[in-house]
């Protein structure tokens, strides 16, 4: 197959697209995609500066390289989750990627906010699947951090893949509030809320790994050992399917979601705006915060079992 903009060898051979690119057309047309997309979503002014969340993982690393190559000014925020050798692997991947780039980061973990707050811990204590502790956790460090450093927009490495098994997800069981809040910018309902977009949510995982090897990012291949169980995996493998019988239906779904259906939902997403967690004084709409539920939580677990004797 030849390259469809400049007709040399194709190296990739995108079906959705039905296009080929040879190396250098490949790295300019993901470039392209991202920074049309950031236009047309109006995620990223040029004076912003931009936060961007990162896990060693392809996505987040191919993300930050892009926007450093766009031209805009970031920071990368690397959250440790005390999910053992895979975290400690992962945490390497990011300062390498920043060390080498002389990228400024800032890292932060669960285990210096408290003892028992890594994820495999409070999925423990408050029988919760670790993924739902965990992605209540990093939400709420990631709007602390955004928040604290006064950066204007907080960036995710979501791809399409993420975005379309969580759209299934969503819409196999009708959850409207969830429905309202998918999409690629979300604009901030508190003052301490920051813009948060997703420059990637309409490049497969497929295209991200093809950018990432090309341009010799060295990031974690190996998935975190919770994912395995996620029922995301399931969407996703689902969505594999209808993607190989027709190529681009992946897309066509975020995207046209995206464009017409989700504005339908925009009257679901209109709830209160947010008050302030008693204990932290993030944005919540309890008297405390998820998160600071979840440390309420794991604070009672630990101080049953102390006065059972159970612990040391
Ligand atoms: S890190 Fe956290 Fe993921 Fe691991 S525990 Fe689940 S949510 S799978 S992106
Ligand atoms: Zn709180």
């Amino acid at each position: 197959m030849k390259c469809t903009r400049c007709k040399a060898k194709a190296e990739v051979h995108l079906r959705a697209h039905n296009a080929g690119f040879c190396r250098p057309c490949y790295l300019e047309y993901f470039r392209r995609q991202v920074e049309r997309t950031i236009a047309r979503e109006r995620m990223i002014g040029a004076d912003d500066h931009v936060l961007v969340a990162v896990s060693g993982g392809k996505d987040s690393l191919a993300l930050w390289d892009v926007l450093v190559g766009l031209g805009y000014r970031t920071t990368g925020l690397y959250l440790g989750l005390g999910i053992g050798e895979y975290s400690d692997r992962s945490h390497e991947k990011v300062e390498t990627f920043a060390a080498a780039r002389s990228l400024p980061l800032e890292v932060r973990t669960l285990a210096e906010q408290g003892a028992g707050l890594a994820v495999p811990d409070v999925a423990a204590a408050t029988r919760r699947a670790p993924c739902a502790a965990c992605g209540a956790m990093k939400r709420h460090f990631f709007d602390a951090a955004a928040h604290e450093g006064r950066f204007d927009v907080l960036a995710t490495g979501h791809n399409l893949d993420d975005e379309a098994a969580r759209l299934l997800g969503n819409v196999l069981r009708w959850q409207r509030d969830h429905l309202a809040r998918q999409r690629p910018v979300l604009e901030p309902s508190h003052p301490k809320f920051v813009r948060k977009v997703k420059p990637l949510y309409l490049l497969s995982e497929y295209e991200t790994a093809v950018y990432a090897f090309m341009r010799g990012i060295d990031y974690i291949v190996e998935e975190c050992p919770n994912a395995e169980g996620a029922t995301q995996l399931v969407y996703k493998d689902a969505l594999d399917r209808l993607e190989a019988a027709s190529p681009g239906t992946k897309r066509a779904f975020v995207k046209e979601y995206v464009r017409t259906i989700r504005p339908v939902f925009d009257t679901a997403a209109a709830r209160d705006a947010p008050g302030e967690c008693e204990a932290c004084g993030m944005p919540a709409f309890g008297v405390l915060c998820s998160f600071c539920s979840l440390v309420r939580e794991v604070e009672h677990k630990r101080a049953r079992r102390a006065a059972a004797g159970l612990d040391a």
